[in-house]
C-alpha cells in the first residue's frame, strides 16, 4: 500500500506565501522573488512529505491565490473584461481576475463545497471558447520529478468545474456551464496528454461536486465525461477523486468507468461509501486509494479503526493505498508550533503534519501487518482513552444541564406580535430606526494597542484605557449622527468567534493555526474541544459601559452559536447538536446577563447559518432543526420587552425564509445593498412577519452612498416591508472600513432616514 495525500497547506509556516504576494501587490516584492518564494513553499512540502514516507506526493496543489483560478487559466476560460491585462501580464491578469482593478470587477468569491475556503467563481456562457495552457501544472510536475519523486498532479475534475461555473454578466441567468462540456474534454484531454509527456504516471481528477445531489442528466454528463477522458489514446492513469461526502448514486457510474483508479472519502458521513462501494462488487481491476484520515478536522485518527476499514477495502479493489479524506489546506500546519495547549491536549490534536504521519502508519500497517505499527497503535489508543476520559470533554455539570433542557426554554413567553407591542412601549423608537450592524473601524491604532499589549508594552489597564476611550469616540460619533440604536463598537475584538472562544471554557485557542479562507486571507479557528461553559461574563463590561455615556439604548453584541460552530473545528466524539446546545446555553447565560444589567436590545448574529447548510438535500432539515434550537435557545430566556436581533450576511436567502422565520427574533438586518434589496421582497414574498433592516450602505465597498440613494433603497423597502417593521442600517459591520467613508455613509444614512420619515408623516 502507498501513502499519498491530495495537496498540503500552501502558505508556509510563517505564512511567507501571504507576505510575498502582498508584497509583491504593493510594489515592494519583485515577480521573480515572488516566483522563488513560491518554488522553496513547494520544494519544502514536498520534501517534508517525502521525508515523513509519503509515497506518492501531489503537485499543482500549489497556487498564488485559488486553484480554481489555476484551472481557469489552464482551460484558457479568461473572461472578456480581464482579457487585456492576462494579455499584458500573466501574473498581474491573474491577481486582476482575483481581485479586480480600478477598471475592471474581479470574479465573484463563494465557499468551496462547506469548507471555510473561498474559491472564485468561473464565469462562462454560450461564447467561452476554452483553450489548454498546462503550464502551471506540467512546470511544478517537473520540479517535483526533478527531486526525485514520485509525483501525482492533482486537477480540478472538468464536471466539477464546470458545476461550480455561474453564468458570465449578461449571459442569461438560465445557462448550464454543463453544457459546455464537449468543448471542455479536448482541452482536459491536452493537458493530460502534455502531463504524460512530462512523466506523469497518474493523474488525479478532483470530482467532489458529484458528492452534492445531483439531476440524472449531471450524472449522465459525468459518465460521458470519463467515458471520453478514459477513452483517450494518449493519457497517464486516472485517478478520480471524490470528497466531503458520500458519493450515492455517483458511485456505481464512476466505478464501471473506464478509468484507472477512485479515490473515496470513507470519514463520517462518506463512511457510506464502503457499503455502496461492496453493493457494486468493489472495483477489479482498479486502484483504490482510501481517505480515512479525515482532511478536514484537527482531531487525532483512530487507527485501529481506519485499519479495520482499510483491511474491509483489501477485498474489494485491485490495490488499496491510504490517504486523507481531502487536500490538507483546510486543517493548519503542525501542532507542535502550539505551545500554549498542554503536551496531553496536544496528543489528541493532528494537523496537516500529524495527518501526514498517520497516512504514512496506516499505510505501513496495512502493508506489513499491525505488528509492524504496534507502538504507534498503542500510543493512539492511549492518546484517545485520554481524550475520552478527560474532565475537559466529560463535564458533567455541562452535561446535566444540556440534557435537562425542555421545548419550553427555547420558547419565549410571549408571541412575537405581543412582544412587538411591549418593545414599541418601551424602547419608544422612531418609525424606521437607524442602527448599526455591531461593528466600527478597527483603526490602526486598536491593532497597535493588541500588539502593545501582547509585546508588553502597555498592561491591561493601559490597553482597556484605550479600549474605554475608544468607545467614548463611537458613541459620541452615533449620537451626534442622530442614529437611533448605539453599539459600542467593538474594538476590544479581533475575529469575533475567537474573541468568544477565548473566554469559553472547553474551546482551545491556537497560535499558529492559520487556515486560507481566500487569496491571502487566513483565519485561525478556534478548537470546540471539550464541554463547554462560561466561566464570567464576557461582554457585559463593556456595554455597560457604553450605556453609561448615552440615554440611548446601547445593542448588546454576540455570536451566535451556529456560527461559533461554523467558524471553529467542532468535536467530532458527539453529535454537532450536542455542541450547538452547550454553546448556546454559555451564550445565554450571557444574554441573560446583558439584560440584568440595563441592556434592552440585544444582537445575536448568525452570519454562517446559511453557509452551513449541508451539502446533501436529506441532511438539511436535521441541521436546521439544531441550528434554530441552538439560537431559540441563546435567546429566549429573556422578558417580552427585551429586543432580539440578529444578522446575517451575503445575499442568498430565498431558500431559507422559513429558518429564519423560525429563529423568532424581533428584527434581522441582512445584506442588501447590493441586491438592490432583493433580500426584502424574498421575505416578504414569504411573509416573513417580524421587523428586518435590509442594508441600505453596502460596506464592502469605500464608495460613500449619497443621501438621495440611500433613499431610494429605502423607498425600495418600504414596498415590500410596511414602515413599522422597516429598519434602516449598513449591509453588516464596519470593521474594515476607515473612518472617513463610516462617517460620511452613516450621516448619509441618517439623512435618508429622515427624509423618508418626512415624506411618510407628509402623505
Ligand atoms: N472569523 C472566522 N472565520 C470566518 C470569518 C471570520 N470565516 C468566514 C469569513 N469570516 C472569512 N472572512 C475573512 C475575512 C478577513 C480575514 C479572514 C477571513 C482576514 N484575515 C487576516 C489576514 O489573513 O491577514 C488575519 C486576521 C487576524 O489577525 O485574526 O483579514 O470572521 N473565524
Ligand atoms: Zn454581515
Amino acid at each position: 500500500a502507498r501513502a499519498t495525500v491530495y495537496g498540503y497547506p500552501r502558505q508556509g509556516r510563517n505564512r511567507e506565501l501571504k507576505k510575498a504576494v502582498e508584497g509583491y501587490w504593493k510594489g515592494r516584492v519583485t515577480a521573480d522573488a515572488l516566483r522563488a518564494t513560491a518554488a522553496e513553499l513547494r520544494r519544502t512540502n514536498w520534501l517534508r512529505l517525502a521525508d515523513a514516507g509519503i509515497d506518492e506526493v501531489p503537485t499543482g496543489d500549489f497556487s498564488y491565490y485559488d486553484h480554481v483560478l489555476d484551472t481557469t487559466v489552464m482551460v484558457g476560460a479568461i473572461p472578456e473584461r480581464h482579457r487585456s491585462a492576462v494579455t499584458r501580464d500573466a501574473l498581474d491578469g491573474y491577481f486582476a481576475m482575483a481581485r479586480g482593478t480600478q477598471e475592471v470587477a474581479p470574479l465573484e468569491m463563494t465557499k468551496w463545497f462547506d469548507t471555510n475556503y473561498h474559491y472564485l467563481v468561473p464565469e462562462l456562457g454560450p461564447d467561452t471558447a476554452f483553450t489548454a495552457d498546462s503550464a502551471k501544472q506540467v512546470g511544478e510536475l517537473k520540479e517535483a520529478l526533478a527531486l526525485g519523486l514520485t509525483a501525482r498532479p492533482v486537477l480540478v475534475g472538468p464536471v466539477t468545474y464546470l458545476l461550480l461555473a455561474k453564468p458570465a454578466p449578461g449571459v442569461p441567468a438560465d445557462f448550464d456551464p454543463l453544457t459546455l462540456l464537449d468543448r471542455l474534454l479536448p482541452v482536459y484531454a491536452e493537458v493530460l496528454a502534455d502531463l504524460r509527456a512530462a512523466g506523469a504516471e497518474w493523474v488525479q481528477l478532483d470530482e467532489p461536486a458529484l458528492v452534492q445531489d445531483r439531476t440524472p442528466a449531471e450524472l449522465n454528463a459525468a459518465e460521458r465525461a470519463y467515458r471520453d477522458l478514459g477513452g483517450l489514446a494518449d493519457r497517464p492513469k486516472l485517478l478520480v477523486a471524490s470528497y466531503f461526502d458520500r458519493l450515492g448514486d455517483a458511485l456505481p457510474m464512476l466505478a464501471k468507468a473506464p478509468v484507472d483508479g477512485l479515490a473515496l472519502d470513507f470519514t463520517g458521513a462518506a463512511a457510506a461509501n464502503l457499503d455502496t462501494l461492496a453493493s457494486v462488487g468493489g472495483l477489479p481491476g482498479k486502484r483504490l486509494v482510501a481517505g480515512v484520515v479525515n482532511g478536514r478536522n484537527v482531531w487525532v485518527n483512530d487507527l485501529a479503526a481506519s485499519l479495520s476499514t482499510l483491511g474491509t477495502l483489501l477485498g474489494l479493489a485491485d490495490r488499496v493505498d491510504v490517504s486523507a479524506s481531502c487536500s490538507l489546506l483546510h486543517v493548519p500546519l503542525d501542532t507542535a508550533a502550539e505551545r500554549d495547549i498542554e503536551p496531553q491536549i496536544l496528543r489528541w490534536l493532528a494537523f496537516a503534519e500529524q495527518k501526514t504521519a498517520e497516512v504514512v502508519t496506516l499505510a505501513r500497517g496495512l502493508a506489513r501487518g499491525t505488528d509492524a505499527i504496534a507502538a504507534d497503535l498503542a500510543a493512539n489508543r492511549a492518546d484517545l482513552a485520554s481524550r475520552a476520559h478527560s474532565p475537559i470533554t466529560r463535564d458533567q455539570a455541562v452535561r446535566a444541564r444540556a440534557s435537562a433542557v425542555t421545548g419550553a426554554d427555547g420558547r419565549r413567553s410571549q408571541s412575537y406580535s405581543e412582544r412587538a407591542a411591549a418593545q414599541r412601549a418601551h424602547l419608544r423608537l422612531p418609525l424606521l430606526p437607524t442602527t448599526t450592524v455591531g461593528s466600527f473601524p478597527q483603526t490602526g491604532q486598536l491593532r497597535a494597542a493588541r500588539a502593545d499589549l501582547r509585546a508588553g508594552r502597555i498592561d491591561t489597564a493601559g490597553y482597556e484605557e484605550r479600549i474605554r476611550a475608544e468607545i467614548q469616540e463611537v458613541i459620541s460619533f452615533q449620537e451626534k449622527t442622530g442614529i437611533d440604536v448605539l453599539v459600542h463598537g467593538e474594538p476590544e475584538r479581533n475575529d469575533m468567534v475567537q474573541y468568544f472562544a477565548e473566554q469559553l471554557t472547553g474551546y482551545l485557542a491556537t497560535r499558529h493555526g492559520w487556515v486560507q479562507s481566500y487569496g491571502t486571507r487566513y483565519v485561525r479557528p478556534p478548537i470546540l474541544a471539550g464541554d463547554i461553559s462560561r466561566p464570567e461574563p464576557m461582554t457585559v463590561r463593556w456595554t455597560t459601559y457604553a450605556q453609561s455615556l448615552t440615554s440611548r439604548p446601547v445593542k448588546g453584541m454576540l455570536t451566535g452559536p451556529v456560527t461559533m460552530l461554523a467558524w471553529s473545528f467542532v468535536r467530532d466524539d458527539q453529535p454537532l447538536a450536542d455542541t450547538a446546545r452547550q454553546v448556546a446555553l454559555a451564550l445565554r447565560d450571557e444574554v441573560n446577563d446583558l439584560e440584568a444589567a440595563g441592556t434592552s436590545v440585544i444582537q445575536v448574529d448568525e452570519p454562517a447559518l446559511r453557509e452551513t447548510l449541508p451539502l446533501r438535500g436529506a441532511d438539511r432539515a436535521g441541521y436546521l432543526d439544531w441550528a434554530t434550537e441552538a439560537f431559540r435557545l441563546t435567546t429566549s430566556g429573556v422578558r417580552p420587552q427585551t429586543q432580539i436581533h440578529t444578522h446575517m450576511c451575503y445575499a442568498e436567502f430565498g431558500d431559507i425564509v422559513q429558518a429564519i422565520d423560525d429563529l423568532d427574533a424581533d428584527v434581522i438586518s441582512l445584506e442588501a445593498a447590493r441586491s438592490h434589496m432583493q433580500v426584502a421582497r424574498e421575505l416578504a414574498a414569504h411573509g416573513y412577519p417580524r421587523e428586518a433592516g435590509p442594508g441600505v450602505y453596502d460596506i464592502h465597498s469605500p464608495r460613500v452612498p449619497s443621501t438621495d440613494e440611500a433613499a431610494e433603497l429605502l423607498r425600495t423597502g418600504l414596498r415590500a416591508i410596511p414602515a413599522e417593521r422597516l429598519w434602516v442600517n449598513p449591509d453588516c459591520g464596519l470593521k474594515t472600513r476607515a473612518w472617513p467613508e463610516t462617517r460620511a455613509s452613516l450621516e448619509h444614512l441618517v439623512a435618508a432616514a429622515r427624509t423618508v420619515r418626512d415624506e411618510m408623516s407628509r402623505s
